[in-house]
């Protein structure tokens, strides 16, 4: 008789529970499911901004260790630092705080009531796949019109954008720009170059679609704008003298599998199926995570350079930006 393996064999026991305040009311919720999108002025308080401030400069400083930013000299200005970056990819890779930003508990527990607030059976579970430092200097670019799910897919139209705004984002500095209730279809649009380089940086352009409903969101420092990631979306070139700095962290129902990466192709392992694909580099941030007894992936002690026009030379490491590999720059811009 052969013997036959027995399968892997998820755990009986719950995984633990991550427990999250409830601040958003219900009217605030159907919002976010009708719209697309939220706003929620005053979530990040403003001795946390300048927490997340300095941490952004000790990163951009080379202050924790990593292939991508390697250490400054000490006589080099912060100023002169941020001015090259446009932004940093997975900074909570390496840095704590970051990582403390990614599980703010107010914040994830407005995720907690919207994410995935479209399914009747959902019970409040998130986890969080990427973070995105943006500083965006005066001059540098915005980011054409897109959905993120064309970037980071989930099975069950549940990616959320978290945008916590460290400064006052306005139309003049580069803010977001949305198509409220663009989400609704579940279409995904295609993507083209957008030949405009000078406007935003090199990630391709969704079209097909009717843009005359674009509104700006203009947020003061300390609101989130929380987003679906079917919403189209955009932000325009920096054409004021401040900076416009934002921690952007993407979530997903935690009982969706994330069919994010392929494996790399060896030839001889036959490929999986994308329908059982599902990167475990994610940090659950409230309720359960229904795929603990996986493990996770240790996260690479490393973050990625996004490029733009403006920064293309000062930043060259920042070219292989659009390649997507596990655990290496994720396939979003
Ligand atoms: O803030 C920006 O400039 C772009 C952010 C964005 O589009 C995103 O996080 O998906």
């Amino acid at each position: 008789m052969t013997a036959v393996a027995t399968p892997p064999v998820a755990p009986t026991t719950p995984a633990a529970r991550i427990e999250v305040p409830k601040p958003l009311t219900r009217e605030q919720v159907r919002f976010f499911i009708e719209e697309g999108f939220l706003v929620a002025p005053g979530m990040i308080k403003p001795e946390e901004l300048e927490e997340l401030k300095a941490d952004t400069c000790k990163l951009a400083r080379g202050g924790y260790p990593c292939e991508n930013l390697k250490p400054l000299p000490a006589d080099t200005s912060d100023e002169e630092v941020l001015r090259t970056i446009l932004c940093i990819h997975q900074p909570h890779f390496i840095s704590p705080v970051m990582l403390k930003y990614v599980n703010h508990p107010v914040m994830c527990g407005a995720l907690s009531q919207i994410t995935a607030a479209h399914l009747p059976h959902w019970d409040g579970s998130v986890k969080c796949m990427q973070s995105m430092l943006f500083v965006k200097p005066p001059g540098f670019q915005g980011q054409a019109w897109h959905q993120d799910e064309i970037y980071i897919p989930t099975r069950d139209r549940s990616l959320v954008g978290a945008w916590i705004a460290m400064d006052d984002a306005t139309i003049e500095n580069g803010c977001l720009w949305v198509v409220p209730r663009s989400h609704k279809t579940g279409m995904l649009f295609d993507q083209r170059p957008h030949n405009n380089p000078d406007e935003f940086d090199f990630a391709g352009e969704s079209y097909g679609f009717n843009e005359s409903d674009e509104r700006p969101v203009e947020v003061k420092a300390g609101t989130v704008v929380f987003f679906n990631g079917y919403l189209l979306h955009r932000s325009r070139k920096n054409r004021s003298n401040v900076f416009r700095r934002v921690l952007v962290n993407h979530y997903m129902n935690a009982w969706s599998r994330l069919p994010w990466f392929m494996p790399a192709n060896d030839g001889k392992t036959p490929m999986p199926s994308p329908a059982i694909l599902d990167v475990r580099n994610v940090v659950p941030v409230a309720g359960i995570d229904p795929y603990a007894y996986k493990g996770y992936e240790t996260p690479a002690k490393n973050v990625w350079l996004r490029s733009c026009k403006a920064n293309q030379k000062e930043t060259p490491a920042a070219a292989d930006h659009q390649k997507s590999a596990p655990n290496k720059e994720p396939d979003k811009k």
